[in-house]
């Protein structure tokens, strides 16, 4: 026999009320006693809220952005009758159940516990490991279990860039600690000599701490958490990823005609078309010509998985850093479907509104800079994808035919690939014929 228990919010400490920033659970989760079920952020801290219980999650009663306070239900969490027996009064009040978890000892984390001492923790995962939960994940891809590990080890791991995933715990129910992060690091520099601690093969050398402030004047500002996710994100994409970037420009004169023709009945639809959806039907039909372009190498780094989705990134500019939401099924939407879409998802992006589905799946991203100018550029590869399209904004330019220069509008694209996966000639067509496409966007249909 099943029963149903309503998971309610401990005490935590100083704060009335603390925003959830992330859930770490989803309804038909199946999660363990102690278990983090999501990360409240107030001003000073953050802390992981566990499980009182073993159970599976029947349902989260709070979402990201709400604010909540102690004793709010939480979460309803279909509990079986043993474990129900044996944790109902955790359950009822979600306290710490000392008879059944053994007291940690001094000095040991407590995830209920605002860390105070430590203004500048953060939960979030280390460098390796953006969450979905919050905005910013360039290159989500997917639910993952977190390591069990306090914020504070979290913290030590991501300063000394340590996947947490490969550390076994030494702690109560396999939590890791910190001495398991140091004995870790230890153990790979004893291997390979202090230059440097390796990951993934990587041999990072070590930031040097330098006071700017003996040249003048200085100001410090932390990097919010969306950069400090996208930063991670793109570091590990630029430091494993081989990339190469091809160049090319398409004629969208008559394309760019057909968009005109076309923005008063989009407007009557209520969405405006911009370039954008016109570059994601190109895409999507190239990349259904090209599978390896749609497509991730798998852990081992020896399979290509092609993926027969067309789930396509976009990133968007907002002031809190970048973000790339996905747009999903890009081959069975339509033009206006998309820019309604892309228009949704820019939006929620700009008011951090996205929710983890939004940002997590992609198989190809598109970076476009065109509403803003300038040219051609290198965008990075959003791993574990293996391509990403810049676009830049069109420009009149003359172009020789037949026997004389002629006035076209031409739309540079910049195709960044990772060289493991993806040889030049290849990225070469794919461009080139991205830009028929783009000439004529009625050989989509053929
Ligand atoms: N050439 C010329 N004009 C262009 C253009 C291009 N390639 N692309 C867009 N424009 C025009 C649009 O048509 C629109 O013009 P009007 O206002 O006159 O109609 C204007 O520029 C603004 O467009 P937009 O940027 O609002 O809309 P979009 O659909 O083109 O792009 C979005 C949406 C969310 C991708 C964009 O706003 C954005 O955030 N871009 C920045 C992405 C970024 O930061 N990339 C770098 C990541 S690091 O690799």
């Amino acid at each position: 026999m099943a029963s149903e228990q309503t998971v309610k919010l401990p005490n935590i400490g100083d704060f009335d009320e603390v925003e959830v920033i992330e859930l770490l659970v989803k309804p038909g989760d199946v999660v363990e006693e102690e278990q983090a079920l999501l990360v409240l952020e107030s001003d000073k801290a953050t802390m992981e809220i566990p499980s009182p219980l073993a159970g599976v999650v029947k349902k989260l009663l709070v979402g990201v952005g709400d604010r909540v306070g102690e004793g709010q239900p939480i979460a309803l969490l279909e509990v079986s009758e043993q474990d129900d027996g044996a944790s109902a009064e955790g359950a009822a009040t979600n306290e710490p159940d000392e008879r059944k978890t053994p007291p940690e000892p001094p000095g040991a984390d407590s995830r209920t516990r605002a860390e105070e001492e430590e203004p500048e923790a953060s939960d979030m995962p280390p460098a390796e490991e953006p969450t979905a939960g919050d905005v910013a994940p360039y290159g989500a891809t997917g639910p993952r279990v977190p390591p069990h590990a306090s914020p504070s080890v979290r913290r030590l791991a991501r300063e000394l860039g340590v996947d947490l995933g490969l550390i076994p715990g030494s702690g109560p129910k396999g939590r890791i600690q910190a001495q398991d992060v140091h004995g870790y690091v230890k153990a790979l520099v004893g291997q390979r000599g202090a230059a440097g601690v390796p990951i993934a093969g990587v041999h990072v050398v070590a930031p040097v701490e330098i006071d700017f402030s003996k040249w003048g004047d200085t100001e410090q500002t932390p990097l919010n958490r969306v950069r400090r996710v996208a930063a991670a994100q793109l570091h590990r994409s630029w430091v494993t990823v081989p990339h190469v970037t091809q160049h090319d420009e398409a004629d969208i004169t008559d394309l760019e005609q057909f968009r005109r023709e076309h923005a008063a009945e989009a407007e009557a639809r209520g969405v405006k078309l911009t370039f954008l959806p016109l570059v994601l039907k190109a895409v999507t039909k190239a990349l259904q010509e090209f599978p390896h372009f749609n497509a991730s190498l798998d852990h081992s780094g020896e399979n290509l998985i092609l993926k027969r989705y067309f789930h396509l990134g976009v990133a968007v500019d907002t002031e809190h850093g970048l973000v790339v939401p996905v747009v999903r099924d890009a081959d069975r939407k339509g033009l206006y479907e998309l820019a309604a879409e892309l228009q949704d998802l820019s939006t929620r992006a700009r008011e951090r509104k996205l929710r983890p589905e939004h940002l997590q799946g992609g198989s190809f991203s598109i970076s476009s800079l065109g509403g803003i100018g300038g040219g051609f550029f290198t965008p990075i590869v959003n791993h574990p994808e293996v391509a990403i399209l810049g676009v830049s904004r069109m420009q009149w330019k003359p172009v020789w035919r037949d026997d004389a220069f002629v006035p076209r509008r031409m739309l540079p694209l910049s195709l960044s690939y990772d060289h493991r996966v993806i040889d030049g000639a290849d990225a070469a067509r794919f461009v080139t014929r991205l830009s028929r496409l783009l000439a004529d966007l009625r050989r989509v249909l053929l």
